[in-house]
């Protein structure tokens, strides 16, 4: 597809004719047993190429891509603590050089429109690496900007990193004062009104932007204003009754309390914030498992007088230094953030459905890798929930403090299809963690992803936090996916799980589908709701899930397969369920249609076979797509392996039925002890 710089234009939208004519006849049942052929192939060959994939400690990752502002952001993080040597330039310079469109900027997704603050880091990053303003690539980029308003019109998170080198005045960005560390939990705008993300990115900067530190700007930045004489032009006021206006307000009179703030507050405040900080520092360095708090936590500690020699800042350093993946031309790509375990709950699921024994080596490796993995520690979820038990797991590695509630259903859901040696260890760590995922449901019934009841509305309103999301408000793929957990392990019944299925029917679409939070977008909903729906016991003639079909049925590509541009973030009507097709979307859909039992249609077919025959010859599939969401429209991921995971289940469910269809699992014991604990 090619780049539109404007979501709105018709002309990128896919075209559903072309492959028509090609399409093979497959309504007869002969056809029908072709597709079935074909299916069973393609499921053997991905089935090996995914086994083979399996790290020897039992894992699976596949690359987290993202976008270059994290190879910006790392290269800015060295030219500031003054580390940044010529090697590590050169290979992030090329990777970024390699992300650069035709028309001179940089997306946040493939084929994407240019992005602002994006196209302002990577500029910057690469005049650190020494590319001159006049060369071509730069100056197109630089026009670009300017066109776009400049430095003065991007985000809060660009404007920081300018304003430690002097490119941007730090009296010119929204405050962030350090008192913040002290509001309790029942005062608005605490740190646990955010999200975790946002609460261990804001902790570190509001150190930062208490000390306000500049270091010398090693090259003026003058191109990317629109008038370098007046680089910051005043923002208009919104008026004082609009929430908007208030805000404004407080953030002016937090910039007025700046200056007469008492130097022993402020200081035993960012004493406190930085305690909080080192407290949560994981054991490989990081903190939560991803790149910005670690960047910003490593900034923050250094402003205190930390050595970068300081066990705590060497291990942030090093941490650092791991999610740098090393590409075979010698570039080098940070990922912000790893996916261990999400990668390997998910390929356990895939590889159990598509038919590897439940006792294969490989699994119960996986397995024991899991089993490993659960968190028996409470983190910052016990604030709203203290009395509750550990027993979630996290999506990296290393982030104990952040176990969510997504990883969680799914591992469990991928152990339940194992036969371990040791039964009685699974049973506890599915136990635990089904307890706790039942202790994490939010007021309304639903699951956020880390948090419980994460909803205040006020995060959203600062000056400060116009990227991403700030808060965890349940969602339906999460809710969809515990709601399936619980169903396998008998629990469909439980009053819990039913609030559960009561909110998700609520949130349907008008036209059939379901909005997707971690994944793009209406086909990533839908195919996590509609399986959880049916596992749950509700019919396949149920309305609900007939107008979820319909609707899977209307945005199916001619060529067969699914796919849904990010654009459907931002221009629901013109791309909700509409795109090039993908693997892993048609996998999604294909997941939905099957579990509502449209295995024998053309529909189902029509996507299987498009699955079959876009596999290459390895066994895998081709994805440059990004179909995973950080946060809507603002940070979209490429999973590497989602084209591998999901397609695999897909194809599994189509050849050997649904998993759990023939022994629905009631799993009594487990069943009453949680009514128990419930009443006590
Ligand atoms: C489902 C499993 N999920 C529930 C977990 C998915 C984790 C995705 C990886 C997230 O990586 C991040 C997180 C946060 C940021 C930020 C950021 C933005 C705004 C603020 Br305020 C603070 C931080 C930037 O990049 C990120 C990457 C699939």
């Amino acid at each position: 597809m090619t780049a539109t710089t404007d979501g709105s234009t018709g002309a990128a939208l896919p075209s559903r004719a072309a492959a028509a004519s090609e399409e093979a006849d497959i309504t007869s049942p002969v056809a029908a047993a072709g597709v079935h052929e074909a299916a069973a192939r393609a499921t053997r060959r991905a089935t090996d190429f995914l086994l083979s994939r399996q790290d020897a400690q039992g894992w699976w990752k596949g690359d987290l891509e993202t976008n270059v502002t994290m190879d910006a952001e790392d290269l800015l993080l060295r030219q500031f603590l003054g580390i940044r040597d010529e090697a590590t330039t050169r290979a992030a310079a090329l990777f970024i050089r390699g992300e650069q469109r035709e028309d001179g900027t940089w997306a946040t997704f493939y084929g994407g429109p240019g992005e602002l603050s994006t196209t302002i880091e990577a500029y910057v990053a690469l005049r650190l690496a020494g590319d001159a303003p006049d060369a071509p690539h730069m100056a197109k980029a630089a026009e670009w900007i300017r066109a776009r308003g400049g430095i003065a019109a991007s985000r809060v998170f660009t404007r920081i990193w300018l304003a430690l080198f002097g490119w941007w005045k730090w009296e010119d960005l929204p405050e962030l004062p350090p008192e913040l560390i002290w509001f309790p939990p029942w005062v608005p705008l605490n740190i646990y009104d955010f999200g975790c993300w946002a609460r261990q990115t804001i902790v570190p900067l509001t150190i930062v932007s208490a000390k306000r530190p500049v270091r010398p700007a090693p090259f003026p930045l003058d191109e990317l204003h629109t008038d370098p004489h007046r680089p910051s032009p005043p923002r208009p006021l919104a008026p004082a009754a609009s929430w908007d206006g208030l805000f404004q307000r407080l953030d002016k009179a937090l910039h007025a309390y700046r200056k007469v703030a008492p130097k022993r507050l402020r200081r035993a405040a960012v004493n406190t914030a930085a305690r909080w900080i080192v407290e949560r520092q994981e054991n490989d360095g990081c903190w939560g498992g991803i790149q910005p708090p670690a960047v910003y936590s490593v900034i923050a500690l250094h402003l205190l007088g930390y050595d970068l020699e300081h066990p705590v800042m060497r291990a942030g350093l090093e941490s650092l230094d791991r999610f740098a993946v090393w590409r075979e031309d010698g570039a080098r790509m940070i990922e912000a953030c790893q996916s261990p375990v999400w990668d390997t709950c998910l390929a356990t699921i895939a590889l159990a459905d598509a038919g590897v024994p439940a006792d294969h080596p490989q699994l119960v490796k996986a397995a024991d890798w899991m089993l490993g993995e659960q968190i028996v520690r409470p983190g910052d979820w016990s604030v709203k929930r203290p009395g509750l038990p550990p027993g979630g797991w996290a999506f990296e590695f290393h982030n104990d403090n952040y176990p969510d509630i997504d990883d969680t259903a799914e591992v469990v859901l991928a152990l339940r299809r194992v036969r371990h040696h040791d039964a009685e260890r699974v049973e506890k760590a599915i136990g635990r963690g089904v307890r706790w995922n039942l202790g994490m449901q939010s007021k309304n019934g639903a699951w956020g992803a880390f948090d419980v009841d994460n909803t205040s509305p006020f995060p959203n309103r600062l000056p400060f936090c116009d990227f991403g999301e700030v808060i965890d408000p349940p969602s339906a793929d999460v809710t969809a996916h515990v709601v399936e957990m619980l169903a396998v392990e008998g629990l469909a019944h439980d009053p819990r799980t039913r609030r559960g299925i009561q909110w998700l029917l609520g949130q349907q679409e008008a036209d059939g589908s379901w909005f997707g939070r971690w994944g793009v977008n209406y086909l990533y909903g839908t195919g996590s709701v509609v399986p959880a729906l049916t596992a749950a016991g509700i019919p396949a003639s149920h309305q609900a899930i007939r107008r979820a079909v319909r609707w899977l049925e209307s945005v199916q590509n001619d060529d067969g397969g699914w796919g849904e541009d990010l654009r459907s973030y931002r221009y629901v009507r013109e791309w909700s369920g509409k795109g090039a097709s993908t693997a892993s979307q048609t996998a999604w859909a294909l997941m939905a249609l099957l579990a509502a039992g449209e295995r024998e249609s053309r529909a189902v077919e029509r996507g299987v076979q498009w699955l079959a025959a876009t596999q290459r010859e390895d066994g895998s599939w081709d994805e440059p797509y990004f179909t995973g969401t950080g946060f809507p429209w603002d940070f979209s991921i490429n999973y590497h392996l989602y084209r591998q995971v999901f397609p695999l289940t897909a194809l599994g469910r189509y050849v050997n039925g649904e998993p759990f269809a023939k022994a629905p699992r009631t799993v009594q014991a487990l069943a009453e002890s949680l009514t128990e604990a419930k009443g006590s």
